[in-house]
């Protein structure tokens, strides 16, 4: 017993020294640490696709990530996310345009209304020379690698009481909760409501309790969340083809060598199309659902919004911070 405990040993610490002597194998290396932070609700694609995405890359990698999911902005609020990743305190998230736009002033085009047409043109625009040179820049000032852009949906306006609304006109005096930054809040008041900042957790309560009349979100937000339970009417503007851009802290990306890049990169893009098929057939159905659900669904005057909207963007500083011609390659992009 003691003879072979001893040989046990003895054998176990040669094979450590000889072990020593060389780079470790993949199954004893440390791992590499992926901490996600989402505001996502778990029942939201863009929640679900980050287990997609940690399945794809357990798959393709297996041992080398540790991919640790973080929802309901449980690790951090909504919209410290860029932060916390400067910090290296997080190493992946999906980030908004308004977010990007903080220190990426060109990017708040994509914060402004009647921009981007559908998901298709938004896949366009971001995997084509328009999204390579933002992100390049994105990656410059932020620190941050873009890997996918996704479809978040189209943003509606949600209300607690039905009412008639047919142009920006019959939203005076809404109080319509935007998330909490300059650009969401400009885009609320564009649309005529007085736009009131709150965080997506806080959302549901402030509709139920009365302290927001309203708010804006995809139709498969509202569902996700299920602001329809709190609410009486969704009103379909689609002023907002919002994106969510799955991004990487380049501290992390730059430490990766290149075939794990290669692995991380398709898990994003395998999560990205789940996410974004799942987001675009679900929207097709939801009016339907609503409905079932006893809310009124009403289409206004769209073209007037947009009329207005586009306006009210024009003849701010946002038109001037962007760059000449992009609003021009944005539209041309087919
Ligand atoms: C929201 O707060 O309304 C918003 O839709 C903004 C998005 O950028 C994103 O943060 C999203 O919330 C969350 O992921 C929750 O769905």
């Amino acid at each position: 017993m003691t003879y072979s405990r001893t040989l046990t040993r003895r054998t176990l610490l040669a094979a450590a020294t000889s072990l020593s002597a060389f780079a470790l194998p993949a199954w004893a290396q440390a791992k590499t640490m992926l901490r996600i932070s989402t505001p996502a609700v778990p029942d939201a694609w863009h929640a679900k696709m980050w287990t997609v995405f940690k399945d794809a890359l357990d798959k393709a990698a297996p041992g080398e990530f540790d991919t640790q999911i973080n929802l309901n902005a449980t690790l951090f609020k909504q919209g410290a996310e860029p932060t916390a990743m400067a910090r290296g305190n997080l190493e992946l998230t999906s980030v908004s345009a308004a977010d990007l736009a903080k220190l990426v002033p060109e990017f708040s085009v994509f914060t402004a209304g009647y921009i981007l047409r559908d998901p298709a043109h938004q896949q366009k625009v971001f995997g084509g020379p328009i999204g390579a040179e933002l992100f390049k820049t994105v990656s410059d000032k932020m620190g941050i690698t873009i890997l996918s852009t996704c479809y978040l949906g189209t943003r509606q306006l949600n209300l607690r009481e039905a009412r008639k609304v047919q142009t920006p006109a019959d939203l005076k005096g809404i109080k319509l909760r935007m998330p909490g930054s300059k650009d969401w809040l400009f885009l609320g008041n564009a649309l005529g409501a007085t736009a009131t900042p709150l965080a997506f957790g806080e959302v549901y309560l402030g509709l139920k309790t009365g302290t927001i009349d309203g708010q804006d979100n995809p139709l498969p937000s509202v569902r996700a969340a299920k602001f329809y339970e709190v609410t009486q009417q969704i009103v379909l503007t689609s002023h907002l083809v919002d994106s969510l851009f799955i991004a990487i802290s380049n501290k992390t990306w730059n430490a990766l060598s290149s075939a794990q890049k290669q692995k991380v990169s398709a898990a994003a893009h395998t999560a990205a199309v789940y996410n974004n098929d799942n987001t675009v057939q679900e929207e097709a159905q939801l009016v339907d659902f609503f409905k079932k659900q006893g809310l009124q669904v009403n289409t206004p005057d769209v073209a007037a919004f947009r009329k207005s909207v586009q306006a009210t963007y024009q003849a701010s500083d946002y038109a001037k911070t962007w760059p000449k011609g992009l609003v021009e390659r944005i539209n041309a992009t087919q």
